[in-house]
């Protein structure tokens, strides 16, 4: 139909006829001229209707709207002097219009391509096929095909084989919640939908496939937020006979080199190794921020025994901590506005204050400081804080006191909050790994259960069932995350690859060896046959997309992504099915209220 794209006309075209199909971006009718500027998805270039050429011709472009579809014939010519667009690809040229097909006409859209601004997203999700018009939605996609291009070649170069494992599959616990699939054929049993391929690809090392990778789809229910969404796509990888070293260090090479290849952004390898323990020690979290430059500093020791019992109770807790921030020239930047603020901020994480230190004048000590805390606190302790935290005249401290997840959460959210806000974070890229992770973590709400930090087939740093179950609290596990700019973009774990550890594990997760047989029987039974010590990772690719585009969400880098709320504007989905469908799959609906619409 066409001869070039839109955005490919140079003045080396000048004189030669051409063919662009497109859409019609913009329409300006000066009377005597039109000008139709038609877009596709290279770009833009300028058309030029006059009537001296041919009235019929003229007359069809004075119907024309945009949005209109349209194949345009013509000479490329050189636009009159002075009326050039430097800032166009296309802007010293426009095409003289012989021919006109309007292939299909458009009604007014909810919003043009250009005026994105004023809608919201909702909109943009129940129109997508319009919102994706836009030149950066294109570029997002395209970019998103080159990283997963990229990525596959190092695998393929690598010997991985690409391997696809089922959709209609079991229960994979990654820790959210399964979307389930009814069966027909089985009336009340259920397919999940994968969390992800976790046990296929440990099955698939069993089989002697040895190298396995997939750009596999993976179904979360969970609370969303703007780097997560129910169905993302991870590069999920798995190998057998790498040690924990072996296989961070090919994955850390693939990731560098995709930064080389497509950013032009040299990532420091080795990449940055830190413990999990000295992550949440210093930032409060496992996956920091290491462009933002402030710590929290462990003050705990020092507050034992304060009168402030706010402070005493926490330090005393063996669950509890009391840490500071630090925030450089705080007392100028920070009005007593911005600091209520914070405090409400950080309530949402559960703390119950947050108590502050002005340091007005560091040589003054005591008389130096203005806080509604320090009358609490006796000179040596001050002191001693100052010092720790390496307070400077101008700074301000920030305390949390209370359980340690508390501060922990809420810190670290302060941290984040006052990096942007402050405009602290630094404009390099700082990729860690995540490192020597505990095996298990207690239930939040019961405070007895043991749950996996990462996934319960993840092997932990002992050798045997004995000193393992011995106090499971104690355990590392062989895990490794990837870290980037405060995103975790990829997670990994050496495997279990002894039926007696993953029994053992089962166990301390409180999985009966009856329980276990019924969810993992397969797995377990595939252990005895010759199982090969094996370690993977998945990298979550929407989210590696995200960064890299230096997208806001992780639904900016997907083409039909789900709401916060989990749903689809654009389909409506989840809907309500036919009754009949329902009676088929033996399934009734308890609550027909609450179920009657769809969630829009
Ligand atoms: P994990 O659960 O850490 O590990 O997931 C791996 C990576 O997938 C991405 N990710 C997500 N991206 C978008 N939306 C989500 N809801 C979401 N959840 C996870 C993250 C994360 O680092 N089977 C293990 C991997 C393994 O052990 O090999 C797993 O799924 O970038
Ligand atoms: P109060 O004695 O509750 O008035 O608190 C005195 C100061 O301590 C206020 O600035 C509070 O914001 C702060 N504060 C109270 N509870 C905590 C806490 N758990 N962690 C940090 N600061 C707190």
């Amino acid at each position: 139909m066409r001869t070039y794209y839109c955005g490919e006309l140079r003045e080396s075209h000048i004189g030669s006829q051409v063919i662009i199909c497109g859409w019609v971006h913009y329409r300006r009718d000066l009377g005597g001229l039109i000008f139709l500027e038609i877009r596709d998805r290279t770009g833009l270039v300028q058309t030029v209707f006059s009537p001296q050429l041919s009235a019929d011709l003229f007359a069809t472009a004075e119907k024309i709207r945009k949005e209109f579809v349209v194949k345009v014939q013509g000479t490329v010519r050189a636009r009159p002097a002075g009326t050039e667009n430097e800032t166009s690809p296309t802007g010293k040229i426009e095409i003289s219009v012989d021919a006109l097909d309007i292939l299909n006409t458009a009604e007014p859209p909810p919003f043009y391509p250009d005026d994105n601004q004023t809608v919201g997203e909702e909109v943009r999700l129940k129109y997508r096929y319009l919102d994706l018009r836009r030149p950066e939605m294109f570029q997002r996609l395209k970019f998103r095909t080159e990283v997963v291009r990229h990525l596959r070649q190092y695998l393929d170069e690598h010997g991985f084989l690409d391997i696809e494992t089922p959709i209609l599959t079991k229960a994979t616990p990654e820790g959210a919640r399964d979307y389930l699939v009814p069966s027909r054929t089985y009336p009340g049993s259920f397919f999940a939908l994968p969390q992800s391929p976790q046990l296929f690809k440990q099955l698939l090392m069993m089989s002697g496939i040895d190298r396995y990778y997939q750009v596999a789809r993976c179904f979360r229910d969970e609370d969303l937020r703007a780097d997560r969404q129910p169905e993302f796509t991870q590069l999920d990888i798995e190998t057998s006979f790498l040690d924990q070293n072996a296989i961070m260090e090919l994955m850390e090479g693939m990731v560098c080199k995709l930064f080389s290849d497509l950013m032009h952004v040299k990532l420091p390898t080795p990449l940055p190794r830190m413990s999990y323990k000295e992550a949440v020690s210093r930032f409060g979290i496992d996956r920091p921020d290491l462009r933002n430059p402030l710590e929290l500093v462990e003050v705990s020791d020092l507050l034992k025994n304060v009168e402030f019992k706010v402070f005493s109770g926490p330090a005393q807790d063996k669950n509890g901590r009391v840490a500071v921030i630090r925030v450089p020239n705080g007392c100028e930047r920070l009005s007593r506005k911005e600091i209520d603020e914070y405090t409400h901020y950080v309530s949402q994480y559960g703390a119950k204050g947050l108590a502050y230190v002005k340091v007005n004048d560091r040589q003054q000590g005591r008389e130096g400081l203005q806080s509604p805390i320090l009358k609490f606190l006796p000179d040596d302790v001050i002191e001693a804080i100052l010092e720790r935290s390496q307070a400077q005249t101008g700074d301000l401290l920030f305390f949390g006191a209370d359980k340690e997840k508390i501060v922990n959460d809420s810190l670290a959210a302060l941290r984040n909050k006052l990096g942007i806000d402050l405009g602290l974070l630094s404009s390099e890229w700082k990729p860690l790994w995540v490192v020597d992770f505990p095996m298990f973590q207690l239930d939040p709400q019961t405070e007895t259960h043991w749950q996996p930090v990462h996934h319960p087939f993840t092997a932990p740093c002992v050798k045997t069932t004995i000193e393992l179950e011995r106090d499971p609290g104690d355990c590392l596990a062989l895990a490794y995350d990837m870290v980037l700019n405060g995103t975790e973009i990829g997670g990994g774990s050496v495997r279990i690859h002894r039926s007696d550890i993953q029994q053992s594990v089962f166990r301390i997760l409180g999985i009966s060896d009856e329980e276990a047989k019924l969810k993992f029987g397969f797995l377990l039974d595939a252990l005895k046959f010759g199982c090969p010590p094996h370690a993977g990772i998945a990298f979550g690719i929407d989210r590696m997309v995200m960064l890299m585009t230096g997208s806001s969400s992780i639904r900016d880098v997907i083409a039909f992504p789900k709401t916060q709320t989990a749903h689809c504007p654009l389909t409506s989905a989840p809907s309500t099915v036919d009754p009949l469908q329902l009676r088929e799959l033996a399934i009734s609906v308890k609550n027909q209220e609450s179920s009657k619409g769809n969630p829009l």
